[in-house]
C-alpha cells in the first residue's frame, strides 16, 4: 500500500470576538484538511493550523509523502528531519500555528494522524487500538471560558447567531460557563484570562467558584500577561480557588519568569502547579522547565507536539518527572477533535480534562457527515469505527475552502484584529499588568 493522492483544503470557520492576551479573535479562523488517498483506495484524514504557513510547510512535505508507504512513519520523520532547536521556538509573541519553528513538526503531525487513519481502516481497528489501546474509554475536556464582545462570528448574510453574547464581567463570564457546562456537561473549567485588570478576573474565578464549588477544578490562563509579582498576587489570591485539581496557566512570560512565580509562591505556602503551553512547546524544553522546577504541568498538543505519538513520549516523559500532563487547543474542527481524543485515550498519565474550542464553532461550519462530534458528560467517547471514527464531508470543505479563498487575510493576527474593532492603538505588552 502506497498513498498515492496528497490534497490540502485550507478552510475557514467562523469565530466569535473573543479575547486573549494576543488581541481579539478574527471573525473567520483558518485550518487546512488534508485528505490522503492510497493505492488501494483508502483515504485518510487529518486537520492542522491554516493560513499560509501551514501550507507552505505541508507543501513542502508532500513530495516525501506521495509514493509512501503509510506505515512507515518513523521513516518520513528521519527524512524529513528534526526541527531546528535554535531561536525561539515559545508562543510568547507568537500564537500556536504561527511559530514558523514548528511548523515542520506540525506538518509531520499532519500526516501522521492521516496515515494512522488509514492504518486503522486497512486492519479495521480504531487508532487508539493501533496506539496500545485505550487507557480510557472517553476524553474528557474542559469548559473553556472567553471574555467576549458581542457577535458570534463571520460577517454579512454569513454571521452566525451570539451563543453567548457578550461576556466582559464576572456575572457574564458565570452564565457562559452555565450554558457551557448545561450543554456540553464538562466537569472541569479554564478561564482565558490576560483580558480585563487581575483583579476582575480574580473576582470571575471567584464567582465561577462560588457558583460550580469544589466539584469543578478551575484554571486560569493569561498568556504571559502579568509581571512576576503581579502573578504571585493572583496565586496567592486564588490559592483556594486553584486548588483540587486546577492550575495556573502561563501566568509569567519565559522559563525564568515562571520559576520566579513557582520559587515565590511556594515560600508563601501556595503550592498550586502552574502550567504552560507557551514557555514549553517540545520535548527539548521539558527538561529544562522541571530543573528549574518552572512548570508543573505541561500541555500537550498533537498539531504542534509532533503527532498522536509524541504527545503519548511527552505523557510518559512528564510521569517520570512527576510533573502533570494536559491538553491545549486552538480553534479546530471535529477531525481535529477526533484527533485530541483519541490522543488522550492513549495517553495514560494525562489526567486533566482537555481544552477545547470546539464549543466557539458552529454546526453550520463542521465537515464531518453526521456533523458535529457529540460529547456525553463533557467527554468525547471513543469510537468503535476504524481510523480516526470519522467521514469527511466534501462539499462542505469546498464550501469553507471557498470561504478561504475570498478572506483577505492569510494568517491570525489578533493584534490587528484588536486594533481595526476595539482600540486602534492596541499593542500586545508584556508584562500588561
Ligand atoms: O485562542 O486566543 C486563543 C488562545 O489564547 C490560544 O491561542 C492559546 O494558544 O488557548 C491557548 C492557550 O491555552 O494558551
Ligand atoms: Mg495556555
Amino acid at each position: 500500500m502506497r498513498i498515492s493522492s496528497f490534497s490540502i483544503h485550507p478552510v475557514a470557520v467562523a469565530d466569535p470576538p473573543i479575547r486573549s492576551s494576543y488581541g481579539l479573535h478574527a471573525p473567520y479562523a483558518l485550518r487546512t484538511i488534508l485528505v490522503l488517498t492510497t493505492t488501494d483506495g483508502i483515504t485518510g484524514v487529518s486537520e492542522a493550523h491554516g493560513g499560509e504557513g501551514s501550507l507552505a510547510a505541508l507543501e513542502a512535505i508532500r513530495p516525501m509523502v506521495e509514493g509512501m508507504d503509510p506505515f512507515q512513519l518513523h521513516a518520513l520523520w528521519m527524512q524529513w528531519g528534526r526541527p531546528a532547536n535554535e531561536g525561539d521556538r515559545s508562543q510568547t509573541w507568537m500564537v500556536p500555528g504561527e511559530n514558523p519553528r514548528d511548523a515542520r513538526t506540525r506538518a509531520f503531525a499532519a500526516v501522521e494522524a492521516a496515515c494512522l487513519d488509514i492504518i486503522g481502516k486497512a486492519v479495521n481497528k480504531p487508532v487508539c487500538d493501533l496506539l496500545g489501546g485505550r487507557a480510557r474509554d472517553a476524553a474528557p475536556f474542559s469548559a473553556y471560558l472567553f471574555y467576549k464582545h458581542g457577535g458570534g462570528g463571520g460577517t454579512g448574510d454569513d454571521a452566525r447567531a451570539d451563543e453567548y453574547g457578550e461576556c466582559l464581567s464576572p456575572e457574564t463570564m458565570v452564565r457562559q460557563c452555565k450554558q457551557m457546562v448545561d450543554f456540553y456537561g464538562f466537569k472541569e473549567i479554564k478561564l482565558k484570562g490576560g483580558v480585563l485588570e487581575p483583579e476582575v478576573e480574580i473576582e470571575t474565578i471567584r464567582q465561577l467558584r462560588a457558583e460550580f464549588g469544589e466539584a469543578y477544578p478551575l484554571r486560569i490562563d493569561p498568556n504571559c500577561a502579568w509581571s512576576v509579582e503581579t502573578s504571585v498576587h493572583v496565586g496567592v489570591s486564588l490559592k483556594e480557588e486553584l486548588s483540587g485539581g486546577g492550575y495556573l496557566e502561563d501566568p509569567a512570560a519565559g522559563m525564568d519568569g515562571m520559576a520566579e512565580v513557582r520559587r515565590r509562591l511556594l515560600a508563601v505556602g501556595v503550592e498550586t502547579p502552574l502550567a504552560s503551553n507557551v514557555a514549553v512547546t517540545s520535548l527539548d524544553d521539558v527538561v529544562p522547565a522541571w530543573r528549574a522546577d518552572a512548570v508543573q504541568v505541561v500541555l500537550s498538543d498533537p498539531h504542534y507536539w509532533g503527532g498522536l505519538r509524541a504527545v503519548q513520549k511527552l505523557s510518559d516523559l512528564c510521569e517520570a518527572l512527576g510533573m502533570g500532563v494536559s491538553m491545549h487547543s486552538n480553534n479546530h474542527l471535529g477531525v481535529s477533535m477526533m484527533i485530541m481524543a483519541h490522543t488522550c485515550c492513549v495517553s495514560e498519565p494525562m489526567k486533566f480534562a482537555c481544552d477545547t474550542h470546539y464549543p466557539w464553532q458552529s454546526e453550520q461550519d463542521e465537515v464531518l457527515v453526521g456533523g458535529r462530534v457529540k460529547f456525553v458528560d463533557g467527554c468525547v467517547v471513543m469510537p468503535d469505527k476504524p481510523g480516526l471514527g470519522i467521514e469527511l464531508d466534501m462539499d462542505q470543505v469546498a464550501r469553507l475552502e471557498e470561504r478561504y479563498r475570498k478572506l483577505p487575510f492569510r494568517k491570525r493576527d489578533d493584534a490587528a484584529e484588536m486594533r481595526a474593532h476595539v482600540d486602534p492603538n492596541w499593542e500586545r505588552v508584556l508584562p500588561r499588568w
